[in-house]
């Protein structure tokens, strides 16, 4: 049990949304070229639409909406394709480590919305170069993105950005990443379609796993038994949060929507356990696809998730309840 759990809570604790004094910058990156599936890049717009700002606010928190990444959209074909595939990926995570570097060092806490999963080796090298490296990293995916453009079938960046953070791959990508995330510092939640390069990865390299099956197996324990080793080896934690890690039955707008994912019940309670008892610095919510979503299901739960995420709460319970204390 860590600390922050053991000193100040009990359970009742995860079901309250006191304001907690944090300021969120949300930075829209709406990049989709990590990735072959379109529609990522308006994502961020999206979520923004739905009100995650408003329902940050009323969790508590002070918002400010970053101006957007500049990303290219256009879809890069033929001759040349993965040079300037890269090149404008680089660009991408060259801003966005400036931007997130400068808000973590001046104390604000960062919530990137996506967008592809590339966007994270900016978000995260940028968070992790200001805090000088005390940075874990919790993936929540039902894919490793250990790939390297060395392993990868498909020459998609968006599978590479794990293995770019710790520093492994090729130098056109790594050389991006400053402060490398140590390998015992990243904890794999969700996992379940992953390559086999990647999953020699992982052996080799001794990373932390949690899969669908341990889920199932093991149950909630031990998913809470990792993140509680991961908060007493670092002060600060980041949430890689890709939709593909949940079912498509409570996140049908994702690129990699399939069945076999976390439920509603298991996504949510992790994340407000990961919330309210962790520091968490900052999120990145990725591989979102608003063309796919249904009655807005999935809008509804990235918002709530970020309200999770960074240690409050915002569900429809809240927003039922608000009619009547207004
Ligand atoms: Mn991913």
């Amino acid at each position: 049990m860590s600390k922050l759990f053991a000193i100040r809570m009990d359970h009742l604790t995860f079901l309250e949304n006191r304001p907690i004094k944090k300021n969120i910058s949300i930075l829209p990156i709406p990049l989709d070229i990590g990735s072959e599936n379109e529609g990522m890049d308006s994502a961020p717009k999206y979520l923004l639409k739905f009100g995650l700002k408003e329902a940050l606010m009323s969790a508590g928190f002070n918002v400010t909406v970053l101006p957007e990444i500049v990303a290219r959209k256009k879809r890069l074909w033929g001759e040349g394709k993965t040079k300037n595939t890269l090149d404008a990926i680089s660009k991408v995570a060259k801003s966005t480590i400036e931007v997130v570097r400068q808000e973590v060092s001046s104390g604000n806490n960062v919530l990137t919305l996506g967008g592809d999963h590339a966007i994270s080796i900016g978000s995260i090298a940028g968070a992790s170069e200001a805090l000088k490296g005390n940075l874990g990293v919790i993936w929540i995916d039902a894919h490793a993105d250990l790939n390297t453009l060395e392993t990868s079938l498909s020459g998609n960046v968006h599978g590479m950005v794990t293995s770019t953070l710790l520093g492994l791959g090729g130098e056109s990508l790594t050389s991006l990443v400053k402060t490398n995330i140590k390998k015992e510092n990243i904890l794999y939640i969700g996992l379940k379609d992953i390559d086999q390069a990647e999953i020699d990865f992982i052996r080799e390299h001794k990373l932390t796993t949690v899969t669908m099956f341990d889920i199932m197996v093991n149950g909630f324990p031990s998913v809470i038994k990792q993140v509680e080793k991961i908060q007493n080896r670092v002060k600060n934690l980041w949430i890689s949060l890709d939709v593909d890690s949940i079912d498509e039955e409570f996140a049908p707008a994702s690129a990699m929507a399939t069945t076999g994912g976390l439920t509603y019940r298991e996504v949510s309670n992790l994340l407000t356990f990961i919330g309210k008892t962790s520091n968490v610095i900052g999120a990145d919510i990725v591989e979102l696809t608003p063309n796919k979503d249904l009655n807005a299901k999935t809008a509804k739960l990235c918002i709530e998730s970020a309200a999770s995420m960074f240690g409050s709460k915002h569900n429809w319970y809240d927003e039922y309840m608000s009619a009547f204390t207004k």
